[in-house]
């Protein structure tokens, strides 16, 4: 499968490899460098060129093909969080534990390189949800990375999504960081239920924390102080941003994430879900897209 890939994709500064059963395509130019892997199309690392790793993975994640990674930038689609009817359907859809496709891999005149996978439906998805789709990832390392998420509908009726690029940065200290930009959403904290209130300042992390921010398109910052750095999120076309972090006790219920890792990352997820949520009509297409940077 590696060497049809690497015959298929000879790209310069493209590399593709196995991690147990998973294949891991590596990208390198001037720019930095990204891991990316078909397996949920999740991107593992993205390290610019003259930073540091933006991206964490657990030590302990899983790479048999059989449940998402732990980490990097799983997709949550065509719905986020748990199924709203059915709970025997997988939390956050079906496409972050499936192998999609390499389509294409570009290097660009403007030094940029590309990825592109894509994902359709299938007897089997049909049967979680009955839509005929593709779903299509673009990811561009320039002087930023830029994630491009299309949805195009392919049935003769409209449907209705929820979804996310549900990143998990490495930070180096969750406790007390700061993330600005969601100033004058509404917050919907998932842990409490309480009712929902506009947020009035920047977001202080106190984990464990589990919350939506709706109607929420600024660009949003983390500031990671213990680290001497900014992480920059800037994202288009959607609407929410959940900010994550699961805290001792939460890392302690998953086997896939080291007890004490939960300190070292954070969830701040770009996408449209609740009342966020986003109809396509028959034929038509949606796209989501975020760019990550960092700023020191
Ligand atoms: O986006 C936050 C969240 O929905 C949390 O509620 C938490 O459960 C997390 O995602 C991880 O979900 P997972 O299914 O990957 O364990």
């Amino acid at each position: 499968m590696i060497a049809a890939l690497a015959e298929a994709f000879a790209v310069e500064g493209v590399r593709f490899s196995m991690q147990d059963q998973l294949v891991i395509i590596e990208v390198e130019n001037a720019y930095g460098k990204f891991k990316l892997t078909p397996h949920g199309a999740s991107l593992l690392s993205y390290i610019p060129a003259q930073g540091g790793e933006l991206i964490w993975v657990s030590e302990t994640a899983i790479y048999s093909g059989t449940k998402p990674v732990r980490g990097g930038i799983p997709i949550c689609w065509p719905w986020f969080g748990g199924h709203p009817t059915d709970s025997s359907l997988p939390a956050h859809g079906f496409v972050r534990n499936a192998p999609w496709q390499v389509v294409a891999v570009q290097a660009l005149a403007t030094g940029a390189t590309q990825v592109t996978l894509q994902f359709e439906h299938s007897e089997a998805t049909l049967a979680m949800w009955p839509h005929p789709f593709r779903l299509e990832l673009v990811v561009e390392l320039a002087e930023q990375l830029t994630m491009t998420l299309t949805t195009t509908n392919l049935g003769d009726e409209s449907m209705q999504i929820t979804e996310a690029l549900h990143t998990y940065f490495k930070v180096a200290d969750a406790k007390g960081i700061a993330v600005n930009g969601l100033e004058g959403s509404l917050h919907l904290d998932k842990l409490t239920h309480a009712a929902g209130q506009t947020q009035s300042e920047p977001v202080v992390v106190n984990p464990p924390m589990d919350s939506v921010y709706l109607n929420q398109t600024a660009d949003m910052v983390i500031e990671d102080v213990a680290a001497q750095r900014k992480i920059v999120i800037a994202k288009q076309n959607a609407n929410s941003s959940v900010v994550w972090n699961p805290g001792l006790l939460g890392a302690e219920a998953f086997a896939d994430m080291p007890n004490a890792s939960w300190v070292n990352m954070l969830c701040v997820e770009a996408g449209n879900v609740l009342d966020n949520a986003v109809t396509i009509a028959a034929g038509q297409s949606h796209t989501m897209t975020m760019q990550l940077s960092e700023q020191r």
